[in-house]
């Protein structure tokens, strides 16, 4: 028999607490941005930075692939890098990536940021979020997001995007003390932030720890670790979901469940199967399909979905089916379009209890 139908948002929660749904919930990190036509269009008339300062145009760009494509969630449009513009890292997004006017180099640097008001100064996300509430309806799951505190700390060391951060690698070494201050400043405005984000309307927040996997797992466990936690800590106290994530995900996957997150986002080099093995029952499962493959014909997309979700046997518990990092820009619209229906077409057994892993 199968269970009844649920609403996307009562799904998507569902699905985050590993509670019993009718399917996975689908939706995909960097759903709207560059590989949209519609994105490009707004885009010749806006700056990155004003599509996402100005709460209009983040409504605008957050619907264009729901109405598009029909994703259980929406994810706010703004970026992880918002809050060190806030403090005071003048940021332009260029061709090659973000770059930041000047980087944290030493202790003077860091008396030179400012300490921001979350809900001052990025308070066009929360605006944002409240017309993108609005829009959705009660039926749809609405994600907020900031960057984990390592990420965040990379970017600021490296004055933007970098294939190594290999300068944020040696300040871990060379200047630690420096690192933790900086996250120290760090963790207090991304909580406030999230928190914000919340009150604004967000169903779950998701955090990114983008290039984790270019650390040591013991410089994530000391540079990233107690941060994480004391800001999963704080929006545990909203009783929303916290999903987590990390590329290296495999390596990382015991810290990243010491910060008690209610699921875990996979990078895709292990398979989806390998995780339900590997995590409690309790934690859900995010990802993690290459974005790679969106690059192949439709009809390989659905075989190699099918597939997956074949050797989950069908189960839908505690599964969020996303990428297992951003869609690539250049991807067919078509492609995404078919991965959402991949998903809503499967044949997913009925809701049950997920078995407990021994
Ligand atoms: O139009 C453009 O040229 C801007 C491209 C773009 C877009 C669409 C950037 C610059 N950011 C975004 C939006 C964005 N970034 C979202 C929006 C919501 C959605 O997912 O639909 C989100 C969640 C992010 C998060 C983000 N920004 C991360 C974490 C996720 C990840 O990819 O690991 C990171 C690392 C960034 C930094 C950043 N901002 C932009 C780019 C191209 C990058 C990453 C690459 C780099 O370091 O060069």
């Amino acid at each position: 028999m199968n269970a009844p139908a649920l609403d996307s948002r009562r799904r998507f929660l569902n699905a985050c607490r590993a509670q019993p749904v009718d399917r996975p919930p689908v939706w995909l990190m960097r759903q709207a941005g560059r590989y949209m036509a519609a994105y490009q269009k707004l885009r010749q008339r806006y700056s990155f930075m004003d599509l996402c300062k100005i709460p209009e145009a983040a409504l605008e760009v957050t619907m264009q692939p729901i109405h598009a494509f029909g994703m259980d969630a929406a994810i706010i449009f703004s970026d992880i890098l918002m809050p060190l513009e806030a403090m005071g890292l003048p940021l332009q997004f260029t061709e090659a990536g973000p770059r930041f006017e000047w980087a944290v180099k030493d202790s003077s640097d860091l008396s030179r940021l400012r300490v921001p008001d979350a809900g001052k100064d990025l308070g066009y996300v929360a605006q944002a979020m409240r017309l993108v509430r609005k829009e959705l309806g009660e039926e749809k799951a609405l994600l907020g997001f900031a960057g984990s505190p390592m990420t965040l700390f990379a970017y600021a060391a490296e004055g933007g995007s970098s294939h190594h951060f290999n300068r944020a690698r040696a300040m871990m070494y060379s200047n630690p003390d420096l690192v933790h201050a900086l996250l120290d400043r760090l963790t207090p405005l991304i909580t406030d932030h999230l928190l914000m984000q919340i009150e604004a309307g967000a169903d779950a927040v998701q955090i990114f720890s983008s290039h984790a996997d270019l650390f040591p797992v013991e410089h994530y466990r000391r540079f990233n670790l107690p941060y994480l936690n004391a800001i999963v800590e704080a929006v545990a106290k909203t009783g929303k979901p916290v999903i987590l994530f990390a590329r290296g995900t495999w390596s990382l996957l015991e810290s990243m469940l010491e910060s008690r997150p209610q699921a875990v986002s996979a990078d895709w080099r292990v398979g989806l199967a390998e995780y339900r093995a590997a995590l409690p029952a309790s934690v859900a499962v995010q990802g993690n399909f290459d974005p790679a493959m969106l690059f192949a014909a439709p009809f390989r997309v659905r075989e190699e979905m099918t597939r997956a979700f074949n050797s989950l046997d069908g189960d839908p518990h505690g599964l969020i089916i996303n990428l297992g990092h951003g869609v690539l820009p250049g991807t067919p619209e078509e492609n995404v379009a078919e991965f959402v229906r991949a998903v809503k077409e499967y044949p997913w057994k009925a809701a049950g209890s997920r078995h407990e892993t021994v």
